[in-house]
């Protein structure tokens, strides 16, 4: 068992998209923090939060786990991996609690510019590559159509041109790099933001406090976002 904290631990992203604006909304909740030498850790100064600073893919299995309490993280990469627990008949441990208004992108589905895009029947029998294969199943399956899933950690837009697939289904913020790649957007599975994460159950009476300060000053700080 995890042993009990008194101090809330938030996971943030270490390096990428969405660490320096996590880490900018925190601060503007009246946060700030010494930061360890291997810079892995911020101790909470102004108060008892601390910031765990990882990979993105790791946030929703610490909060699931309880090493953390909350976390910042992409919708995408939250619905993924809770789709993929539901998936395998497991419950969904980690849920988004608020939306942060940054990061924001679309999870697309995207098919060479010489298409000519009738529909989600057209995906039927075709390979489509794709870093987020749970989230592009739940799709495929709301839409009826029987496809053939590539996993493909990175460099998605690249494999209709090595023949590694048909289409593809991939984060799009600007669109180039899809233009890029010879590809346009037809469906928008997803559309993503920054989140924030946190537990379904409750948290453990010493945190529930500390949690619901900074949930009220978040909501305070995004209040005036708006
Ligand atoms: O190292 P770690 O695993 O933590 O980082 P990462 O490489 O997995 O993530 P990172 O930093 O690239 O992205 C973190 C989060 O930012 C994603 O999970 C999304 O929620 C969000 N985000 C917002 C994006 C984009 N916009 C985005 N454009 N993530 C990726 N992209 C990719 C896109 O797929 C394309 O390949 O960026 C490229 C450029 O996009 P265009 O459309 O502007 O050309
Ligand atoms: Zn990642």
């Amino acid at each position: 068992m995890t042993p009990v904290r008194d101090r809330l631990r938030v996971a943030i992203q270490k390096n990428g998209r969405l660490s320096e604006p996590a880490r900018a909304l925190l601060a503007s909740c009246g946060l700030s923090w010494r930061e360890s030498p291997d810079k892995l850790f911020c101790y909470g100064e102004s108060a008892p939060v601390d910031l765990l600073l990882v990979r993105d893919d790791d946030i929703p299995g610490l909060i699931a786990s309880g090493l953390c309490d909350l976390g910042v993280v992409g919708r995408n990469v939250l619905g993924e991996q809770m789709s993929d627990l539901r998936a395998a008949n497991r419950d969904a441990s980690v849920s988004e609690l608020r939306a942060l208004g940054f990061g924001g992108c679309k999870l697309s589905i995207a098919v060479p510019n010489d298409w000519t895009w009738t529909g989600p029947a057209m995906l039927s029998g075709k390979r489509l590559a794709t870093s987020y294969p749970a989230l592009l199943r739940d799709w495929l399956d709301a839409n009826n159509v029987q496809a053939d899933i590539v996993e493909l950690s990175g460099s998605v837009e690249i494999a209709p041109r090595l023949g590694q697939a048909d289409a593809i289904c991939d984060l799009v913020s600007s669109g180039a790099t899809l233009a890029a790649n010879q590809l346009k957007p037809v469906e928008d599975i997803l559309q993503s933001e920054a989140v924030l994460a946190g537990p379904v159950r409750d948290f453990d009476p010493a945190l529930a406090g500390i949690a619901e300060m900074l949930l009220r000053r978040l909501d305070g700080v995004m209040k005036i976002r708006d």
